[in-house]
């Protein structure tokens, strides 16, 4: 089959010292990943994910101007025709950056007919190649999702909609994108609720819109179940952006609602670091978060910009950030089924193809080395020994006794009363974010 990106070549480990554009510093997709107890690989640990959405479709506009991306399928009229391209432009660049998967919305890999028949004819098609281009080709589907933002049927929401009828419009969609990624085999199934909030609360009845919410994602457990689709359900959260409100803001609104609806037991979180930042939260909180209640699913890796205050949706370069990352997410003995998928778009700027895969090559470096460096501050115990320390209390004497349940207000009145002075031990922050600057 012909390139599509001639000037992208296969791309090789090159070490720390490379100058090569095109070249891993540190991801090396075949070397066992530091820390790993069973000797998985790097490439196996790291579970890699291009974003079909920002590699493929995307062109690279902006509120004030028209695309800048040069790529092949441009000057190509028939959107079928663009959509063949681009998916066989999705496995050709994930095979050349050693990258296992990807992930997709229905919009992204197929265009819109004018009814939901005619739409689902186009996906069945794409679906079609896609299952063809994977019998010659390790990459794999880490998840699907639906759109049910970008069409103005879902202008007031979509499982959310104060009209049914778009409720009604919307379950067909996940119903056909379910299928779709089981027929592809994905491993996970993403629900982000771009425009399940709200603008106003004027005119918006949120008790009913977060039942229906709750209804909506009851029905896909069920289908899934019909259909045999055994991949991890995943709720993605952000707080604004497109709307005002979102229902998802973050994690701890994530798990409240899906305990509040005992919908815990089929979902997971998949943690997006720029939707952390957006929350008010670091990415590290979100992980650790998720992960402490069992909930961490997967990660959609990118970085906001700290001086704008919306989804730029960057390539995470940020060595601090990926570092603690990785720590949360080695605590959590991996992602499972789970990956890290670069849900970031290279710079308007940025527009040529190599620039495209020298963005995911930055990112993948950024990652390796961060995961690296946790792998090594746990094997140390550079962080957890110093934890252990400050919380030494409550293993024992009075602190083992309240964590055993054994004391009231009362008990614990009478062994303060005479307490003259406590003298506690210093929180040392300055010391240990040192300490994770010398493992970076
Ligand atoms: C939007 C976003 C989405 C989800 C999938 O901010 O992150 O692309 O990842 O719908
Ligand atoms: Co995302």
């Amino acid at each position: 089959m012909k390139e599509l990106f001639p000037t992208i070549p296969s791309i090789d480990y090159d070490g720390p010292d490379s100058n090569r554009e095109l070249a891993f510093k540190y991801y090396q997709p075949d070397a066992v990943a530091a820390g790993s107890a069973n000797g998985a690989t790097q490439k196996e640990s790291l579970r890699f994910s291009m974003a079909f959405w920002h590699s493929m479709t995307a062109g690279g506009r902006d509120p004030f101007g028209d695309p800048t991306a040069v790529r092949p399928w441009d000057g190509v009229g028939d959107p079928m025709e663009v959509a063949r391209m681009r998916m066989r432009g999705v496995f050709e660049l994930t095979e050349k950056l050693s990258i296992p998967f990807f992930c997709f919305h229905d919009r992204d890999i197929a265009p819109q007919g004018d009814t939901l028949r005619e739409t689902n004819r186009n996906l069945d098609k794409i679906v079609a190649l896609a299952k063809d281009l994977m019998r010659s080709s390790p990459t794999r589907l880490l998840w699907g999702t639906a759109n049910l933002f970008g069409d103005p049927r879902f202008m007031h929401g979509a499982a959310t909609s104060p009209d049914p009828r778009v409720f009604a419009y919307a379950a067909g969609q996940v119903k056909k994108a379910l299928e779709a990624t089981l027929e592809l085999g994905g491993l996970n199934y993403v629900f982000w609720g771009g425009r399940e909030g709200y603008e106003t609360l004027l005119n918006t009845d949120m008790k009913r819109e977060q039942d229906n919410l709750a209804r909506f994602l009851r029905m896909a457990v069920e289908y899934a179940k019909e259909i045999g689709f055994t991949g991890q359900f995943l709720i993605e959260p952000k707080p604004k952006e497109p709307t005002k409100h979102q229902y998802d803001a973050d994690a701890a609104a994530c798990y409240a609602f899906l305990k509040e609806y005992e919908l815990l037991p089929y979902f997971k979180l998949n943690i997006e670091t720029n939707h952390a930042t957006l929350a008010g939260h670091t990415i590290q909180h979100e992980l650790r978060y998720a992960r402490e209640r069992g909930i961490l699913g997967s990660v959609d890796a990118n970085q906001g910009d700290e001086l704008l205050g919306w989804d730029t949706d960057q390539f995470p370069t940020n060595l601090y950030v990926s570092t603690l990352m990785m720590y949360e997410i080695q605590k959590n003995g991996g992602l499972g089924s789970g990956g890290l998928n670069f849900d970031a778009k290279p710079r308007r700027g940025s527009y040529r193809p190599e620039d495209l895969a020298a963005a995911h090559v930055a990112g993948m470096d950024a990652m390796a080395r961060g995961y690296e460096a946790a792998a090594r501050m746990i094997t140390d115990g550079a962080l957890e020994k110093p934890l252990a320390e400050r919380y030494a209390g409550w293993g024992e004497g009075i602190g083992a006794s309240i964590e055993a349940g054994k004391e009231s207000f009362k008990s614990l009145e009478a062994a303060a009363l005479d307490i003259k002075a406590i003298e506690l031990s210093s929180g040392r922050q300055e010391y240990l974010e040192s300490v994770v600057n010398r493992y970076i």
